[in-house]
């Protein structure tokens, strides 16, 4: 991609999770200037500003925050590296589904790139200019090669709710991560055994399959989905 400058985002939730190593190494090669947006910011009440890289401006697509220190960043970078007055190129980085496209659109104040719960929904480069001088150009999510953390994907919503395997047994995983979470959310006491719980939930929720037993497959799907979209905090 031929930017002139790079925003990387990186999720307010799982800043360490979100960072793409193998992507800032190949910028810095290219000797590109960069900073990172920290986004869903609305989502996380104590962000541990210790781990986040810099340079960095703070943003919620949601909440329409940081707005502006994201264009002051960009324009002051560009400014720097490449005179006054020059226009700009700004590719936006990140994981499916952190929130790229989103920010796209409060930068351009309205909805012009189209943005998804469903990962892998922006499928090519898109360029939206939002200024005169700026150009964004929105891509589709990457994930580095090889990196097979099903947790951490399920977490981002890299893997969207929709599209996970066995949804059980990622839920599972997820419960033995973050105990209690999830639990409390639906105000079922917690098993001693994580898939009685999936049931709990799923007699809760009315969601059963022919002759009455409980659907845990679809319950785990909603309950994942519930996460994901930032309703349930973990
Ligand atoms: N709460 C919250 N949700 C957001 C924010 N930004 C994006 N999202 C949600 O995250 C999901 C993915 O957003 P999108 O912009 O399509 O991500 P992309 O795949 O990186 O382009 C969508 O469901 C958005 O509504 C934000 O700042 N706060
Ligand atoms: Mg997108």
């Amino acid at each position: 991609m031929k930017s002139d400058i790079l925003v990387i985002v990186l999720d307010a939730r799982f800043i360490r999770e979100t960072v793409n190593s193998e992507i800032i190494a190949k910028i810095r090669k290219q000797n590109k200037p960069y900073f990172y947006a920290v986004t869903k910011t609305d989502l996380e009440d104590n962000i541990d500003k210790s781990i986040i890289p810099k340079p960095y401006v703070l943003v919620s697509a949601t909440k329409h925050t940081g707005k502006s220190n994201l264009r002051q960043r960009i324009l002051i970078i560009g400014e720097r590296k490449y005179g006054k007055n020059r226009s700009l190129k700004v590719g936006i980085l990140g994981y499916p589904n952190v929130g790229k496209s989103s920010i796209i659109n409060m930068l351009k104040g309205r909805k012009s790139a189209s943005t998804s719960i469903i990962s892998g929904h922006t499928k090519s480069e898109q360029n939206i200019r939002t200024e005169r001088r700026i150009l964004l150009v929105d891509t589709p999510g990457v994930i580095p090669y090889g990196e097979r953390d099903r947790l951490k994907h399920l977490l981002i919503g890299s893997t969207d709710f929709d599209r996970v395997e066995d949804p059980v047994d990622a839920l599972e995983g997820v419960m033995k991560e973050y105990p209690g979470a999830i639990e409390e959310y639906f105000g079922v006491g917690p098993e001693d055994d994580r898939s009685e719980t999936i049931e709990k939930i799923a007699l809760k929720m009315h969601l059963l399959k022919k002759g009455g037993l409980p659907d845990v497959q679809r319950a785990a799907r909603m309950v994942i989905r519930e996460f994901q979209k930032g309703k349930l905090r973990l």
